[in-house]
């Protein structure tokens, strides 16, 4: 007789799996390495980045997403001498998000972001040095481009050897000289990490159920739902995390309520805005809600209006 063993498979389902928003890499080229690594300077080697030369890495985004942090193995001090810092007032570097241009590499003309990394305050150690940001993008290639302030200079990090060994993975590099607009592009080795979050297109009706959109300036409130589909459910937007107005970050709003907005038998959300404080000027013709959702999902959606100035 043979005797069959009692195979028991433990299926484990995680809370965290599809229930939460999860930051994802959009790139990742540390290969691992703890954010708490500090390289030494003198056994480091990077792409250059000094006034006449900003690096920058190149992503795209494949569907709406909000970047919410950009970071890199960085140092900045324009000049070491002799084994001593001659940078007694370094500044961290500033990240600015371009598109990209016609050309492959970032389009100057179009600013979308300009943020500042965290800062070691140390010249002789390369660190991970970062900024958090809920930078809303469209689908599209962009650049985040590491620029100096002021005089300075340093690397983005390639590879070293102390504390360990060490090369970072293979990113797609533009360095720009931004005095000229020449741009180059290259598969470099670079010690980068973008994490973003996908963004979830929600319907709304502003002033439910009329269209045109009027909005009279002289009125106090404006309502607007969010309204349940087939895909989404209104009902899991937090309200107390919701902005609307001409970008989509001006008010929150000053009253929500659960209702069948639109009388198709589920529940949406309708919400009123103090229309003062949604920075509606005569000319715009559209204006964006965002949100989140209480399990953490990012949410936008935009609707057109007719703003009345007489
Ligand atoms: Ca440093
Ligand atoms: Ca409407
Ligand atoms: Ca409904």
């Amino acid at each position: 007789m043979m005797r069959m063993g009692v195979i028991v498979l433990f299926l484990l389902t995680s809370a965290a799996t599809g229930l939460h928003a999860e930051e994802q890499p959009i790139v990742d080229t540390l290969r691992g390495t703890p954010l708490t690594t500090q390289f030494s300077i003198f056994t480091s080697w990077g792409t250059a980045i000094y006034n006449r030369a900003h690096v920058g890495v190149q992503f795209t985004l494949g569907q709406p997403s909000v970047l919410t942090e950009i970071g890199a193995f960085v140092n900045n001090c324009h000049t070491i001498s002799g084994g001593v810092p001659q940078c007694p007032e370094t500044q961290p570097f500033t990240v600015h998000i371009h598109p990209a241009a016609g050309n492959g590499g970032p389009d100057l003309s179009t600013t979308l972001a300009v943020l500042v990394l965290s800062h070691d305050d140390d010249p002789l150690v390369v660190s991970y040095e970062s900024v958090a940001t809920h930078l809303r993008l469209k689908p599209g290639t962009y650049f985040a481009m590491f620029v100096p302030q002021g005089g300075d200079g340093g690397i983005l990090l390639r590879s070293a050897t102390q504390p360990f060994d060490y090369v970072a993975e293979v990113a797609t590099i533009s360095t720009v000289d931004p005095q000229t607009g020449t741009a180059t592009l290259s598969r470099t080795p670079a010690a980068v990490r973008l994490l973003g979050l996908p963004l979830v297109s929600v319907v709304i009706d502003i002033k439910p159920r009329r269209f045109p959109n009027y909005v009279n300036r002289k009125a106090k409130a404006l309502p607007v739902a969010v309204l349940t589909t087939a895909t989404f459910d209104a009902t899991t937007v937090d309200p107390t995390t919701v902005l609307f107005g001409a970008s989509g970050v001006e008010a929150f709003a000053v009253r929500s309520s659960l209702k069948d907005v639109d009388g198709d038998g589920d529940t949406d959300l309708l919400l009123h805005f103090n229309l003062r404080e949604t920075g509606l000027a005569c000319t715009d013709t559209a204006a964006v809600l965002t949100g989140e959702t209480f399990d953490g999902r990012t949410i936008e959606g935009t609707d057109t209006v007719k703003v009345q100035c007489q």
